[in-house]
C-alpha cells in the first residue's frame, strides 16, 4: 500500500510554510507501516508530465491532495492528472475547503473519489486498511464518497487526542527549499478556538474545544525545529493564547531549558496580559499577530469578534512596551461596511502604526462553511463570484449596499503602489549610498527571494547545474562562477546579483554540488532531515526509478 500526498501550487506572496497538515498525515501513515511520499508544488514546478513521472515511479494506490479555497482549482487539476494516468488510483482530498463543500465537489468532479472531512490522521490510516482488505468505505468515519450516482456521508469522527499523534513526518517535506526562500517553519501546540468570528473556518476545522499538547513534547519539537536554522518558527495554533496556563507552561519549559529560540504566534487582544506577554518575550517570542478586523464597534459586534477598540490599543501598547512586535490583520468589506467605516479602519491603522503596529489588510473572502457565507443575504453581503481562484483576499469578491468592488479594489491598488514606491525609494537611496543597513538588507533579501523562487520554479539549477569535468579538484568559487555564467547564458539576468545569491545559498547550506564520476552536479538541498525526534531511519523515499522523489 502506497500513498502519495500532494500540496498544490499557491503563491510565495502568501509566505507559505512547509505543509504541516500533510506532514501530520504522513506521520500517521508511517506509524501504521504504510509507505508514503509527499510532492510539493509550492516549491517545485508543476506540470502534468512531472505528475506522470512521479506516478510511474511511485505507483501509489492512493493520491491525496490538500487545498485551501484559493488553490482548489490547482488541487482538482492534479486529481484529473492522476485519473488520466490510471483510473484505479483512489483519489482523495481534504483540508479546509472541501470539508465544507464536499458534496458539491464530488458531484462536480467525477475524478475525485473521496472527500475527507476535518482532521485526517486517523481517517487516512483507516482508509488504507479498508482499501487493502477490499472492504466497504462506509465503515470509515468522517468521509464523503461516491456510491454509484449517490454521494454517501459516513458519521463524523470525534476529534483526535493530540498527544496520541505521531510527530509530523517533516523528513518527507522539502524543508530546504522553504528555508532557502526565507519562509518560516510552523508547528502547533494545540488545536481549537472557543470564539465565534463569523468569517473564520479555522475554528470550524479544529473545533470550539481547545485541545492542548503536553508542553514538554511541544518544547521537544520546538527544540528540534530550532536545529533546522529557519529564520523563524511560527506557532500555528488557531489561538496560542486561548489557554493561559498552557501558554505559560510552554514558555516556562522553553525558559527552563534555556533555549534561544525565536518564534511568533497568533493571539487575540483580549487574551493577552502583562504576565503572558512578558513570559512570551522571555521565552523568545518576537512577534504576535492579532486579528483586529475593523475599527468600527458595530462591525466588530456583527462579526461576533467580541473585542473592543480599547483592548486593541492596550494590547498594542503592551507588546511595544515589552518589546514584542505586534502585527494586526484587518478585513475590509465586512457586513455593515460603509465608506465611513472603511475610512475609520484605515485611519485607526495609521494611528496604531504610530504606536509601533504593522498592519496587513485582507478583503473579505466568504469561505464555504462560514456563517458569513451561509447568512450572507441577512448580513447584507453580496457575493460576486464562486470562482474559488478569486478567493485569495487580495481583490474584492463581495460588496455591501454602500461599498462596491471598485472602491475596495482601489484601496488595495493604492497599498500595492505605496509598497512599490517604498521599495523603489530604498533602491534609489541605496544607489546613492544613503540607505540604512536594515533597509539595504530588506531589499537585497527580497531580491534574493524573488531570484531563488524563479530558479526553483523554472528548474534552472536542474537544467544548467550539471556538466562534465575532468579537471580535479576544482575550487567551489570557480565552480560557482561557471554555474552563474551557464545560468545567465540560459536566462538573461544580472550576473553579479546571481553570483552573490548563489554564493549566499552555498554558504548557508541551501545549495550544494557533487563532484564525482567526471561530473559536476549542483542541486538545492531539499531535505533537512535530522534524526533527533524521528522514529527510525528514513525508509525507501529516495530515488525511485531514476526520478528523485521527495524524502530521505
Ligand atoms: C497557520 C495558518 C497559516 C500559515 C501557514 C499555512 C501553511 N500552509 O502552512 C500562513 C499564515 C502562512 C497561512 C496562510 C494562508 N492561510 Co492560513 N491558516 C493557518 C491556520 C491558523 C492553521 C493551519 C495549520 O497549520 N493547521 C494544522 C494542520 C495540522 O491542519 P491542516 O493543515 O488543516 O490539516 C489537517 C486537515 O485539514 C486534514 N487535511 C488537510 N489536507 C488534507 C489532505 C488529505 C488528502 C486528507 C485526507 C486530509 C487533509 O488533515 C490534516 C491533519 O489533521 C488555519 C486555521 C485552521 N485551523 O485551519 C488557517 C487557514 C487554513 N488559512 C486560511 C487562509 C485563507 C490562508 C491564506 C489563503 C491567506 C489569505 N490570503 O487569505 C493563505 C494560504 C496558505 C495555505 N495554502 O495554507 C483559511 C483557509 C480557509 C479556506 N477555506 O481557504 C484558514 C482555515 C483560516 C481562516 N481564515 O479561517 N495560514
Ligand atoms: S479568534 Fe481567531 S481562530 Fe478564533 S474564531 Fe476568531 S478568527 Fe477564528
Amino acid at each position: 500500500m502506497r500513498f502519495l500526498l500532494v500540496n498544490p501550487h499557491y503563491p510565495i506572496s502568501e509566505t507559505p510554510s512547509p505543509p504541516l497538515g500533510l506532514a501530520y498525515l504522513a506521520g500517521a501513515l508511517e506509524r501504521a507501516g504504510i509507505e508514503v511520499h509527499i510532492l510539493d508544488f509550492v516549491v517545485f514546478p508543476y506540470s502534468p508530465a512531472v505528475i506522470e513521472s512521479y506516478l510511474k515511479n511511485i505507483r501509489p494506490d492512493v493520491v491525496g491532495v490538500t487545498s485551501v479555497t484559493m488553490n482548489f482549482k490547482n488541487a482538482i487539476r492534479i486529481i484529473k492528472d492522476v485519473k488520466k494516468f490510471d483510473t484505479n488510483i483512489l483519489t482523495i482530498m481534504g483540508g479546509p475547503h472541501v470539508t465544507f463543500c464536499g458534496d458539491k465537489t464530488l458531484i462536480t468532479y467525477p475524478d475525485l473519489d473521496v472527500v475527507v472531512l476535518g482532521e485526517g490522521e486517523q481517517t487516512v490510516v483507516e482508509l488504507a486498511e479498508i482499501i487493502q482488505n477490499h472492504d466497504d468505505l462506509n465503515v470509515v468515519k468522517g468521509i464523503l464518497y461516491r456510491n454509484g450516482s449517490e454521494i454517501q456521508a459516513t458519521p463524523m469522527r470525534s476529534k483526535v487526542d493530540l498527544d496520541q499523534l505521531p510527530i509530523p513526518s517533516r523528513h518527507l517535506l522539502p524543508l530546504g527549499r522553504y528555508k532557502a526562500l526565507g519562509m518560516p517553519i510552523s508547528m502547533t501546540t494545540g488545536r481549537g478556538c472557543p470564539y465565534q468570528c463569523i468569517f473564520c473556518v479555522g475554528r470550524k476545522m479544529s473545533g470550539a474545544r481547545v485541545r492542548l499538547r503536553n508542553p514538554a513534547q511541544v518544547v521537544d519539537e520546538l527544540e528540534y525545529l530550532n536545529t533546522l536554522n529557519f529564520h523563524q518558527i511560527n506557532i500555528a495554533d488557531d489561538l496560542f493564547t486561548a489557554n493561559k496556563n498552557h501558554c505559560l507552561a510552554v514558555c516556562d519549559e522553553i525558559i527552563r531549558r534555556n533555549l534561544k529560540i525565536k518564534w511568533t504566534s497568533f493571539a487575540r487582544v483580549d487574551t493577552v496580559s502583562l504576565e503572558i506577554i512578558s513570559k512570551m518575550k522571555e521565552a523568545g517570542c518576537n512577534a504576535v499577530s492579532f486579528g483586529i478586523e475593523s475599527a468600527n464597534p458595530k462591525i466588530l459586534k456583527k462579526i461576533k469578534k467580541g473585542i473592543t477598540i480599547k483592548q486593541v490599543i492596550a494590547a498594542v501598547k503592551l507588546c511595544t512596551h515589552i518589546g514584542i512586535t505586534p502585527y494586526a490583520s484587518f478585513i475590509l468589506g465586512l457586513p455593515g461596511e460603509t465608506p465611513e467605516t472603511l475610512k475609520e479602519t484605515l485611519d485607526f491603522s495609521r494611528e496604531l502604526k504610530k504606536m509601533g503596529l504593522s498592519s496587513g489588510f485582507h478583503l473579505l473572502a466568504p469561505f464555504p462553511g462560514t456563517e458569513i457565507r451561509e447568512n450572507s443575504r441577512q448580513l447584507g453581503i453580496k457575493i460576486l463570484t464562486d470562482d474559488w481562484s478569486q478567493y485569495h483576499a487580495n481583490r474584492a469578491i463581495v460588496e455591501t449596499p454602500t461599498v462596491n468592488k471598485k472602491m475596495l479594489d482601489k484601496i488595495v491598488s493604492a497599498w500595492e503602489d505605496e509598497y512599490h514606491e517604498f521599495l523603489a525609494n530604498i533602491q534609489k537611496r541605496m544607489k546613492r549610498g544613503e540607505s540604512t543597513r536594515a533597509e539595504s538588507w530588506q531589499l537585497i533579501n527580497l531580491e534574493r527571494i524573488v531570484l531563488v523562487y524563479e530558479l526553483m520554479m523554472e528548474g534552472i539549477i536542474e537544467k544548467c547545474g550539471t556538466w562534465s569535468s575532468t579537471d580535479s579538484p576544482v575550487s567551489g568559487r570557480v565552480l560557482l562562477q561557471k554555474l552563474a555564467s551557464r545560468i545567465s547564458d540560459f536566462k538573461p539576468c544580472d550576473e553579479d546579483k546571481l553570483s552573490n545569491t548563489l554564493q549566499y545559498h552555498l554558504e548557508q547550506g541551501n545549495l550544494r554540488y557533487d563532484q564525482k564520476n567526471g561530473q559536476i552536479c549542483w542541486k538545492w538541498v531539499d531535505h533537512l532531515w535530522q534524526p533527533i525526534l524521528e522514529k527510525g531511519p528514513a525508509s525507501n523515499h529516495q530515488a525511485v526509478g531514476g526520478v528523485v522523489v521527495p524524502g530521505g
